[in-house]
């Protein structure tokens, strides 16, 4: 072992951010990555060319010389080469921990399946409304590291997916959350648990929890908090945000008091009123001025591709969910609108399955879905699961897709686009997908 190597192992924004910050710390760091060519490494090695990279495989004698290794998380700490190093005690560690070792202002951290990223930025635009010094990133994109400034920001708002926090041992977050948890990520954990175990790492150390009253396996089990605040979609109790009737208009409120009608909100949707609510406690939390968060409320129009409302035409809406994933984000988005519309939904599903069980998906588009137009390799799968639980057709493409959406729907009727998979086949990523159903709806004449 090395007096002061660290091996940074994947050349992916984190791995880049990580070389970038320790030999600004003046550590001596190498490289390695199991790709043959890592998209970056022509870029990298003009800016770096004194950090040795190696390449086509993790370089097990590269990781026998490392004081410590930053592994980056598409990488599975899990990985036989890495394992074999930790078991000699050399400590792995990913850049979010890293960053815990020198983030001298609070952090608001914020993990979940679904809905992390639009939480992540909500918060994030909450507090930039009321004048704290703020800076937004993690799983979200600018990863972590980068967002350490000199002087540092007042606050951090960190989106940290199950992969980041498996190597993360001392963030200690001034409030954390654990949003949701349907099954993903079945390729990298062994089981459901295991996923969860990974996610509940986010409250290691917390001051206070935000948690999902809804869904009890988000609950922190962590003793040693000192606060606990939860959210719901049904009525607050003390310590809770919640939904509460008031003659006859529906607000998000706390406790007994409501704030805000759900009409002031730009976006559609109970699972956005989840969102908010969410986002209004870990900012009640930081202790952010209720009135300038609610302002926020009134202003944010939410993120591309999910639930983003495209188009309005004939009185019927068309709502772009590619970054639906995953059945539990397809779920949220079909309850999500079907409870808060006037007529039915008409959906878009299919690509590729992940071998996912859509079981989960079927009582809701009983209720509230008319139509499925299923396109790309999960269709027959989907079809099979649907069963006579709505009318369902097969598409070739997005546009065929969006021809017959056209046709089945009617005034009052909504049109997702919420696939329930990933996008590989027939797109370059959920990006892509959602960008072709947008330009094909702007473009219905
Ligand atoms: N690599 C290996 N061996 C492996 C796997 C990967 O060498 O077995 C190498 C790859 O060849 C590649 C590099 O590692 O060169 C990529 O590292 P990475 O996959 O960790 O990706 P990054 O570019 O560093 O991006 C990561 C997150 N990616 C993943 O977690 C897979 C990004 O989240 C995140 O935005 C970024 O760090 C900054 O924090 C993306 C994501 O899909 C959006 N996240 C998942 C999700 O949201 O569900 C967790």
């Amino acid at each position: 072992m090395s007096e002061n190597l660290y091996v940074v192992v994947g050349l992916g924004i984190t791995g880049v951010s990580c070389v970038k910050y320790l030999l600004q710390q003046g550590i001596s760091v190498a490289v390695t990555d199991s790709r043959a060519s890592p998209p970056a490494l022509a870029e990298f090695r003009k800016q770096y060319p004194d950090v040795p990279v190696t390449t086509g495989q993790l370089d097990e004698s590269l990781l026998a010389k490392a004081s410590k290794i930053v592994i980056s998380p598409g990488v599975s700490s899990h990985e036989s080469a890495i394992l074999k190093q930790h078991d000699r005690g050399v400590p792995v560690v990913g850049d979010i921990e890293l960053f815990a070792e020198v983030v001298a202002s609070p952090v608001i951290a914020i993990t979940g399946t679904n809905a992390k990223s639009t939480v992540t930025t909500l918060v994030g635009e909450m507090a930039t409304h009321a004048n704290v010094k703020v800076q937004v990133g993690g799983n979200l994109g600018k990863p972590a590291l980068a967002l350490l400034t000199t002087p540092q920001a007042e606050l951090f708002v960190l989106e940290l997916s199950s992969f980041q926090l498996e190597t993360t041992y001392s963030l200690k977050p001034s409030v954390a959350t654990l949003l949701n948890v349907t099954p993903d990520h079945m390729d990298r954990y062994a089981d459901l648990p295991s996923y969860c175990a990974a996610k509940q790492r986010i409250y290691l150390g917390c001051h206070t929890a935000v948690c999902n009253r809804d869904d009890a396996v988000t609950d922190c089990l962590n003793d040693s908090i000192q606060r606990k605040l939860y959210f719901t979609l049904k009525e607050p109790n003390e310590n809770e945000f919640g939904l509460l009737t008031k003659q006859h208009d529906l607000f998000l409120a706390f406790e007994r008091t409501p704030l805000i009608s759900v009409n002031e909100l730009p976006i559609l949707g109970r699972h956005y009123q989840a969102n908010a609510l969410a986002s209004l406690a870990l900012g009640y939390a930081y202790g952010l001025p209720m009135s300038s968060m609610l302002d926020t409320l009134r202003t944010f129009r939410g993120l591309p591709h999910r639930c983003q409302l495209v188009r309005e035409r004939n009185d019927v809406r068309w709502y772009n969910d590619s970054k639906g994933t995953n059945v539990g984000a397809a779920l949220a988005a079909i309850e999500g609108l079907g409870a808060v519309i006037e007529g039915k939904l008409i959906l878009i599903a299919g690509g590729i399955g992940k071998n996912a069980d859509f079981s989960p998906l079927v009582p809701a588009i009983k209720q509230y879905v008319k139509t499925v137009l299923l396109i790309g390799e999960a269709a027959p799968i989907l079809e099979k699961t649907i069963g006579k639980n709505a009318r369902v057709y097969f598409a070739n493409n997005m546009q065929e897709a969006i021809r017959m959406a056209d046709q089945e729907s009617a005034p009052g009727d909504s049109i997702l686009l919420s696939p329930a998979c990933a996008s590989f086949d027939m797109f370059n990523h959920f990006e892509h997908r959602g960008t072709v159903f947008t330009e094909l709806v702007q473009g219905l004449t």
